[in-house]
């Protein structure tokens, strides 16, 4: 009487992982920069109505600048873009 023996050794188990990476969100359509006006994240460039930039797009303040301020919006870096209010330093003497 013949005993066979199955000899299944090592399965080898290769485990394919799928990509799970999240598709790419679709670009958001207000700059995260600016907060209270809804400016392009890649240009073109925005300037303050009213102020001396060159465009070609304009944008009301006053605006909270969040983050990095490609635009130039807001001068002189106390968070706020296009505000109304200008305070004048001048001296006079
Ligand atoms: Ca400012």
């Amino acid at each position: 009487m013949k005993c066979n023996r199955i000899n299944f050794g090592v399965l080898l188990v290769v485990t394919v992982t799928p990509f799970t990476g999240s598709p790419v969100s679709a670009e958001k359509s207000c700059h995260p920069s600016y907060i209270g006006a809804c400016l392009p994240p890649n240009g073109p460039d925005v300037d303050c109505a009213g102020g001396s930039g060159n465009g070609p797009m304009y944008v009301n303040g006053p605006i909270k600048v969040v983050g990095p301020d490609p635009y130039g919006l807001d001068r002189d870096g106390d968070g706020k873009a296009c505000e109304k209010k200008r305070k004048s330093v001048r001296k006079q003497g």
